[in-house]
């Protein structure tokens, strides 16, 4: 399925149904009083946070959304239908924004959340309701008022509890295969990931949490290159981010150096961002011996600072990944801190 995580539509409730004018005429009833029975209310239109959807992309085709508008009133004091209101669903994490005053309107974080985004119009009233001791025989009825149309963005920003950071092809989305049921497409090139993965990790029945993975980062990527700088936002509200670290990557640069540039192109991407907890994952440990392994670790320890914890997993043999895991769901279970 493509991915798309910003779009702009126009949403429009229905308009109120308008009053009935009608008079009560039956045999043997004369002059038989005012009958217009009031309009329908116009539909509303709602957004509702689906967990079935990861992706905005059904509202690129179709971009006017409109609730049904309400039955006008009929005679014999009969009120008009009320307009269906339309449900859209959208994935869990959207933020809603009004286009034209960029005000945000809601931010639908939690499944079946729903949020009216145009109100129907009130109906109109029939002339039954005009009949006073003075006006037997009232011709006043009131239009439907219309229905609220705006222009609203939609900007999804993923729900996760852990986000994967790192290099292209430091396997990050080996990593997510590993220990979760999502499946990424893995290869040894760069950008292999084009767009952002969400994974569950079950550790045990009740207890679980949810990874991303997101497309690589490169030098530069704070400024825009690469593709990975549109995807971070959606490791806005993780709570802890794995640096994945390949210490042995196949272009022979030095894994240090590469941690620093990553780190670097964080901090300049978003200062919150790199304030997260960070933990740093040394992957690929099955393609060094131990004594190499160990070598690489010392380097790195001396520009990590302390409280960082250091795992070493291998992704691909799926080496340390276990207890990767159980430390995750410690630290957001709250149960350890860094
Ligand atoms: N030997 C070894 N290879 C690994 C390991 N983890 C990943 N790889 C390989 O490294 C390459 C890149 O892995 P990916 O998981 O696609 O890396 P990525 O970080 O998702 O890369 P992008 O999507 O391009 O950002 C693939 O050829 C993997 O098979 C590991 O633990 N050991
Ligand atoms: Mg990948």
């Amino acid at each position: 399925m493509k991915f798309l995580d910003e779009v702009e539509i126009q949403v429009e409730a229905g308009k109120g149904g308008a009053g009935c004018v009608s008079f009560r005429r039956e045999k043997f009833i004369p002059l038989g009083g005012p009958d217009g029975g009031d309009g329908g209310d116009g539909g509303s239109v709602y957004l509702k946070a689906s967990a079935n959807l990861n992706t905005l992309i059904d509202f690129h085709f179709n971009r006017l959304y409109k609730a049904s508008r309400g039955e006008n009133g009929k005679g014999s004091d009969c009120a008009g239908k009320k307009g269906a209101d339309l449900m859209l669903e959208v994935p869990i994490g959207t933020e809603i924004f009004d286009a034209d005053t960029h005000e945000l309107i809601g931010d639908l974080t939690i499944k079946d959340q729903t949020q009216c985004v145009a109100r129907g119009g009130w109906h109109g009233l029939g002339n039954a309701r005009f009949k006073s001791s003075t006006n037997r025989s009232p011709r006043q009825f009131t239009p439907g008022h219309p229905g609220e149309a705006r222009r609203l963005k939609l900007s999804l920003k993923l729900l996760a509890d852990v986000g994967l950071v790192g290099l292209p092809n430091a396997g990050k989305s080996s990593l997510i295969r590993a220990v979760s049921a999502a499946t990424p497409k893995v290869a040894d090139y760069p950008f292999t990931t084009l767009q952002p993965h969400l994974g569950v990790v079950r550790l045990e029945a009740g207890r679980s949490f949810v990874m991303a993975d997101v497309p690589g980062l490169i030098t530069g990527a704070s400024e825009g290159l690469g593709l990975g700088i549109n995807f971070l936002k959606h490791l806005d509200r993780t709570r802890l981010l794995l640096h994945v670290l390949d210490i042995q990557p196949i272009d022979n640069s030095d894994p240090l150096e590469n941690m620093i540039l990553i780190e670097n192109e964080l901090i300049k991407y978003s200062p919150e961002l790199a304030a997260k907890p960070r933990w740093l994952i040394l992957n690929k440990i099955d393609l060094l011996s131990e004594e190499e392994i160990q070598e690489r670790m010392q380097s790195i320890k001396t520009q990590v600072p302390a409280q960082v914890p250091i795992f070493e997993i291998s992704a691909l043999r799926r080496v340390g990944t276990h207890a990767l895991c159980y430390a995750l769901g410690d630290f957001l279970d709250e149960k350890i801190h860094f």
